[in-house]
Parts: C-alpha cells; structure tokens; sequence
C-alpha cells in the first residue's frame, strides 16, 4: 500500500486534512463519480484520517485528486466523521494555503473540482484565500416549525453548497460559553426537520443548522453559530454557510451587490463575504485566510486493531 501522507491545516480554527497521496485509485471519471465510488468501496479512508483514534469529530478531510478538466488545479472531495461534503468553504481555503505551502501553486486564480461544480478560488499577496463558490439560493423563506422542547422556531432553507436552516430569533446567546445550549438547540432544530419531512431540494437533507446573533467585534455584521452534520460545530464562520446566508441577505434586499458582509465565527474568526447576481441564484465569493499546521503519514501497524479507525 501506498503511503499515506497528510496536510493539516485550520481555516479560522477549522481543521482540514489534506490526503496528500496514498488513497484508493478511483479513477479519472468526474468528482461526483469519484464521490460515490469513494463513498461505496473505500469508506476506510474517510473513517481513518478523521475518526479517532487519528482524528475527531471536528476534522474535515479532503482528498487531493487529479482534476477532470486540465483547466482546474486539483479536484478534492471533503468529507467529514459521519459522510461526504458536497463542497467545504473553509476546507477549500484550507486546500489552497495547502497548495501554497507545498510550492504547488503562488498568488493568482486557480480552478478547483469539487463533486457539486467548479469553483473559481484566488490566493492574495497577503495569504488569504477568495473561493468563488458555486451558485447559492434561498429555497424557503419564514419556515416554521415545532421543535420538541423549545416550541415553534421559524428560519430559511437555503443552499450555499451545502443545505442550511438559518435561524435568526432563538434566544440564544451565541457566545461560546453557551457552546452546549448553542448545540442542543441546533440538534433539536434539524431533528425536527427530519421529523416534518422539511428538506432542500429534491428532498436532500437539511444537515446543518446555522443560529446568527450579534457581531462582537466592531466592523463585523453577525456572528454565527453552525452545526455540523457529524454534530461538530464549526469553528470558522463556515463558507457554504456564509454563501447560505448571503442568498438570504439577497433575497431581502438587505445587502447590495458587491457589499461586504463580515461574518464572526462562534470563537470569532471571521469571513469576508460578498455576491454577485445570476438570475434568481447569487454567486458567492468568501474570503479567509488559513495556516498550515501539521504534516505526517499514518502508520498501520498489522497488531492494530483501530488502524483504520473506529465508526
Ligand atoms: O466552510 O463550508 C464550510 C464548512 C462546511 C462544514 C464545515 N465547514
């Protein structure tokens, strides 16, 4: 077996990990194919770099991949403890500050594959990182919903990569001392959804859950609190989750075009977000920076029994 090695690095205090080399050969078809063949014959690998004993449930990995298109620098699939990702903002910063500390890329514009589309990314003089997401919406607008212990929440369903229910009155503090209340509340919502049969689209899960309060920090707009599917929250602002929201903020007339909105992260790192139009979708761009922090190789020891990781 090939060896093994990974990048880690942290977006705003979100890890990535980057599978540099050593995975499964899944052949040269596009990401969402690479995607389910990933998924159906070599779930291991998701299972060893970010589940324990290697990982936790806050990793995000990425699997470098050879892109389809030679227009594109690298394709990457994300995944998470629990599953697959269809597009990862902060995992996509992390994976470009990757690239710039292996030498593989320098400032400029660099097209990436991702299993839901392209996207369009600019690495900065300064280190940070722009990635162009893939086209968001607002699906619904004012959902209401009876969450079992805390009553009737309303929010939106969006879609800025991922699928999001966006939750602005709660009564929550979003603070980080309020971490186990914050993460409650957000499990509770998203069962709820399930239990309503409230999905994107195509029926498509709802698998994050993203609670807004006020900014902290003088200059930004909001802060947010963002539940993951594997129920990690999300350390940094979250990109797709930022895309969700500036669909949203579109679709009220509540940010210009070309504005900046400052999103805070629940442990206040923040991204810069903006949009562009495109019929009734937006295009997102986000902004962050990230920092390499870790680069290693995973050892299989034959006497291991938790070598490839515990489910
Ligand atoms: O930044 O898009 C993101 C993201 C999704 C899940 C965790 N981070």
């Amino acid at each position: 077996m090939e060896k093994i090695s990974i990048l880690d690095s942290h977006t705003g205090g979100e890890p990535t990990r980057l599978v540099l080399a050593g995975g499964p050969d899944l052949g040269e078809g596009p990401l969402s194919e690479r995607l389910q063949l990933l998924r159906s014959r070599h779930d291991r690998l998701r299972i060893a770099t970010v589940c324990e004993p290697r990982g936790s449930d806050v990793l995000v990995g990425a699997l470098l991949c050879k892109p389809q298109d030679p227009a594109c620098a690298a394709g990457v699939i994300f995944f998470n403890n629990v599953g697959y990702l269809g597009m990862c903002g902060h995992g996509t910063i992390g994976l470009m500050a990757s690239l710039a500390y292996l030498g593989r890329i320098g400032p400029g514009r660099y097209r990436i594959e991702t299993p839901v589309g392209v996207v369009e990314t600019e690495l900065h003089a300064d280190a940070s990182v722009t990635v162009h997401n893939i086209p968001a919406y607002r699906l619904r607008q004012d959902v209401a919903l009876q969450v079992p212990g805390y009553g009737r929440v309303v929010g939106d369903i969006a879609w800025g990569g991922n699928w999001f229910f966006l939750v602005g009155e709660h009564g929550l503090e979003v603070r980080q001392e309020n971490l186990a209340a914050l993460s409650a509340f957000a499990q509770a919502v998203r069962a709820g959804l399930e239990l309503a049969g409230i999905s994107g689209a195509a029926g498509a899960a709802i698998d994050h859950v993203e609670l807004f309060g006020p900014a902290q920090q003088a200059g930004n707009h909001s802060r947010n609190f963002v539940l993951c599917p594997g129920n990690a929250y999300d350390r940094s602002p979250c990109g797709t989750g930022t895309s969700a929201k500036l669909a949203c903020l579109a679709a009220d007339g509540k940010l210009a075009e070309g504005a900046i909105w400052r999103q805070e992260s629940i442990i206040g790192s923040v991204f810069e977000g903006s949009y562009r139009r495109r019929g009734e979708q937006i295009l997102p761009a986000i902004r962050g920076t990230a920092h390499v922090n870790a680069e290693s190789s995973f050892i299989f020891h034959k006497d291991d029994p938790f070598a490839w990781g515990i489910i």
